[in-house]
């Protein structure tokens, strides 16, 4: 059938070890992605690689994500520079395993990210620019591919009261106006398939909505779609 013939395709090209299966997953701030990374650390054979906000936090002693809540007209852009090269970092880092588990991407960093701090006037047009040059260099030159994105869609009511529960330092000031702008370019990405160069990528939804440990049930659900001959 259809699908047999997909599989064997895909066993084909994992055995090839040139190519293996990347996925990302995504989704806004505080909807559990690290919560699903760590889920699935237990697994043999995936790599996960955690997103690098903690680099963001200290950069040789400077925390670019508290300069960028503060003033973004004025830190975005380094945040977003420093951002592009650690998200860079992380999808040509050398895959040993079959399956490497990203939490983001340079794709969300860009069409979620610095889409939103330009779009609301918060980033000047050659910063914009620049980064966008910078962006579509690195697509077309670099290794950045991607086959799964899995999408833990939540709304940002929810998120609100989590990032507040949470209580990190930086985002105790975020509106929740700032969480749907970002909501909605997720759905305008992953739903709409309105923006972005991965309109061919295959993308998971899933409800993000319940409690972090109910997540848990659903992960195991799609435990073989997210980590592909593995489990
Ligand atoms: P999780 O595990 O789903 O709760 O994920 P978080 O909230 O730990 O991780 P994430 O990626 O949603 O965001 C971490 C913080 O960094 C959050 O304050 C938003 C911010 N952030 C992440 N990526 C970017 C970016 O490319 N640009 C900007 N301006 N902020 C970003």
């Amino acid at each position: 059938s259809q699908s047999e013939i997909l599989i064997d395709e895909l066993k084909e090209r994992l055995s090839n070890t040139k190519h293996k299966f990347v996925v990302c997953v995504e989704g806004n701030i505080g909807c559990g992605k690290t919560t699903l990374l760590n889920y699935f650390k237990k697994t043999k054979n995936v790599e996960i690689l955690a997103e690098p906000v903690d680099k963001w936090r200290n950069i040789d002693g400077h925390n670019a994500l508290e300069l960028m809540y503060k003033d973004p007209h004025r830190w975005g852009m380094t945040l977003q520079t420093y951002v592009q090269l650690t998200m860079l970092q992380a999808h040509t880092k050398v895959q040993e395993c079959p399956v490497k588990l990203m939490e983001r991407s340079l794709y969300s960093a860009k069409y979620c990210f610095v889409e939103n701090l330009y779009k609301s006037g918060k980033m000047a047009d050659i910063d914009f620019i620049v980064l966008t040059e910078w962006f579509n260099w690195i697509i077309q030159t670099q290794n950045v591919k991607v086959d799964l994105f899995v999408y833990l869609r939540t709304d940002p009511e929810v998120l609100f009261s989590r990032i507040k529960q949470r209580r990190r330092e930086e985002e105790m000031g975020i509106p929740l106006e700032y969480l749907k702008d970002l909501h909605q370019l997720h759905e305008d990405w992953f739903i709409h398939k309105k923006i972005g160069t991965t309109k061919d990528v295959e993308v998971l939804v899933i409800d993000a909505n319940s409690s972090l440990e109910d997540m848990e049930i659903a992960y195991e659900k799609h435990r073989e779609k997210i980590l592909p001959f593995i489990s």
